[in-house]
């Protein structure tokens, strides 16, 4: 027998579902709009994959399998709808990988299926997160994720050391998924790594982030670029860097690649992530950069500051002042959705369009990184302003008319 608390729940979990997400008009920068609601909490998550349902085994109607958070969706635009690959966070702290589907992009999303699961080659894998979800030109979708292990090296005594690699599944249809072998890198420990969703030379290129420690980049860091023949044995024997953490910028501590680039007109935009520390610990934001459509390893643009950053509530929750992106996507009428969670918690989306990606990754100005040359750069907007805002004083109030 069911338990009549289902039948209460479900109601209330159908109107959270159902809610419209609505712009937040609180909120103006020009680059992108953000809504009033997040996209997909935990709050979302069906409640037969929490709750046994039974009430002869569950009298109480208790949470049997908790879950903790969603967020660092991978996303991809498929068949006409918005489905995300979201991380779902047990109470037990694991992550598990599940689907996703919306009609609109902003709302409305609901979990479908069950949580993602393939064949089981690598016992030492303990943790698995942040997917990103690429359509590559040779027609398959790629999941490449986090794959985490205990560090075999640590000592006894060591139950928190963790070697990072990254995983690599496929599918074409959402449903059933190829585990392919991990990517093999020059790199210790790899987080972040993105397929880039065209051939290079003929080969499959990567973004990676090599780094020496699970948590520190050590002498590793920066976005690189490295290119593999074969994506059934993924092998990446060179990692060239190219977009680098910084002193004193948003990335100074470290930087990953976000969703896979999109393709512009006038290069490849890509969202990545910026970390610098801070006296409460490490602050995550985002900020974009562009690379040239003949050379990827390339940059042709870096806009200074960030992109988006951790806002009202979205600044608190588990991993407070984070904001991190693993998914967006872009549909038929070159709006783009882009996919972030805050605070290692709930997952929320930012509607934009490719022209205004590319004119804020192509015009804002750069970050001159020292401050009397950023005070500089100030002075000469606002010179620039008043000298409009003369000679527009000074001019007929009929000019427009005539
Ligand atoms: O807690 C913030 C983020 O920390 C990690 O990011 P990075 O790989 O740059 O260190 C990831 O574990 C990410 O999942 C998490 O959101």
């Amino acid at each position: 027998m069911i338990h009549e608390k289902y039948y209460q729940f479900i109601e209330e979990q159908e109107k959270l579902i159902k809610r419209k997400n609505l712009e937040n008009k609180q909120f103006y920068n020009g680059v992108y709009t953000k809504f009033q609601h997040p996209a997909l909490t935990r709050h979302h998550v069906p409640l037969h994959w929490r709750f046994d349902l039974n009430k002869d085994t569950n009298p109480f109607f208790m949470e049997r399998l908790g879950v903790n958070a969603t967020f660092n969706p991978g996303a991809i635009y498929h068949e006409g709808r918005y489905y995300m690959v979201v991380r779902l966070e047990g109470v037990d702290r694991k992550s598990i990988f599940a689907l996703a589907v919306s009609d609109n992009g902003v709302d409305q999303f609901r979990f479908i299926d069950t949580p993602l699961v393939w064949e089981d080659i690598d016992q030492e894998e303990t943790n698995i997160y942040d997917m990103r979800l690429v359509k590559h030109e040779d027609g398959w979708i790629y999941g490449i994720y986090c794959s985490e292990s205990k560090d075999a090296n640590a000592d006894e005594f060591d139950t928190s050391s963790a070697v990072a690699q990254a995983g690599l599944v496929r599918t074409n249809d959402l449903k059933n998924w190829e585990r392919l072998p991990n990517i093999k890198t020059p790199s210790p420990q790899q987080r972040n790594v993105v397929l880039h969703p065209e051939f290079v030379n003929g080969q499959y290129a990567f973004y990676t982030r090599p780094q020496d420690g699970f948590i520190s980049t050590g002498s590793g860091g920066g976005i690189a670029f490295g290119l593999t023949k074969d994506i059934t044995n993924p092998i990446i024997k060179d990692e060239q860097v190219i977009q680098g953490k910084k002193y004193h910028t948003i990335y100074e501590v470290k930087n990953g690649q976000g969703p896979a680039p999109i393709k512009t007109n006038k290069g490849w935009i890509h969202i990545a992530h910026g970390v610098r520390n801070t006296a409460a610990g490490l602050r995550y934001v985002l900020y974009t950069f562009a690379t040239s459509l003949e050379d990827p390893t390339k940059l042709i643009a870096l806009p200074g500051g960030h992109f988006i950053a951790p806002y009202d509530q979205e600044r608190t929750g588990d991993v407070s002042n984070v904001i991190f992106c693993n998914g967006a996507v872009v549909n038929e009428h070159k709006e783009v959705f882009v996919y972030y969670a805050s605070s290692d918690t709930r997952i929320h989306v930012a509607k934009t369009t490719i022209d205004q990606l590319v004119d804020y990754t192509f015009n804002t100005p750069e970050d001159p990184c020292r401050s009397l040359e950023n005070a500089q750069q100030r002075k000469d907007l606002i010179e620039k302003n008043e000298a409009l805002l003369k000679e527009r004083h000074h001019s007929s109030p009929f000019s427009d008319d005539q």
